[in-house]
């Protein structure tokens, strides 16, 4: 049975979103984040790289949330929820996969400028983050009026990837999702999803961690 190694309010919890989505047995492990809102010591025993996500399959240890949802998918699920390089959907889908990058990367850089905002580098750090964020945020309406979800009508692994990231990106970016009248109505889709309720229930920010 695959283990999923918890990092409270943190990535890990579409790992939980995936096994829900798929009907899948797993052992759930939490992680209490520490005061300082890093993760415990006993997190980094787990694997060299020790972010979150870790899980635990066959004795294998796997991080990096795209590798293990595809793990999952290919060797659990028959490819459930992912997009073969034969579909036309393919590059759309790889996209997504991938955007985590570009959310989690600027929003490291809006934490740096809400630590130090008058910075030498702080005005250029502003102009960045609008710059990209309007270019993503175009995006986001562009590919959910097009489509119902972001690689195509079905939803996928792209989907679990980056609605994860919704917060940061709002955050970060400056917009709500009243600014974003199709992202708003995807997400509304996604909310409506009994696994992702259940999953967030279960590992979502809000969720109460075991003692
Ligand atoms: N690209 C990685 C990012 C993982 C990551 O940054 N995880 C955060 C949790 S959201 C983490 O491990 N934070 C705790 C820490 O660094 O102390 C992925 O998608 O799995």
């Amino acid at each position: 049975m695959i283990t999923i190694h918890h990092l409270g309010v943190s990535q890990s919890d579409r790992v939980v979103w995936l096994m829900e989505e798929l009907g899948l047995p797993y052992d759930l492990k939490w992680y209490h984040r520490k005061a300082n809102r890093l993760m415990p010591e006993d997190y980094f025993a787990l694997h060299p790289a020790a972010t979150a996500p870790v899980i635990e399959d066959d004795g294998r240890v796997l991080t990096e949330s795209a590798v293990v949802l595809e793990h999952i998918c290919h060797t659990h699920a028959n490819g459930r929820f992912t997009v073969s390089p034969d579909q036309p959907t393919y590059s759309d889908y790889l996209y997504w996969m991938h955007f985590n990058n570009n959310a989690l990367g600027l929003y490291f850089a809006y934490l740096a400028l809400g630590a130090n905002p008058a910075g030498e580098t702080a005005p250029l750090v502003k102009e960045l983050l609008h710059r990209r964020w309007s270019g993503y945020y175009a995006m986001l309406e562009q590919t959910l009026g097009d489509h119902d979800h972001l690689a195509g009508d079905d939803f996928t692994c792209a989907d679990m990837m980056v609605v994860y990231n919704f917060g940061n990106i709002l955050a970060s970016g400056g917009k709500t999702l009243a600014d974003l009248p199709n992202t708003k109505a995807y997400f509304q889709r996604i909310g409506a999803r009994p696994a992702y309720r259940k999953a967030m229930q279960i590992a979502g920010p809000e969720a109460t961690p075991p003692e």
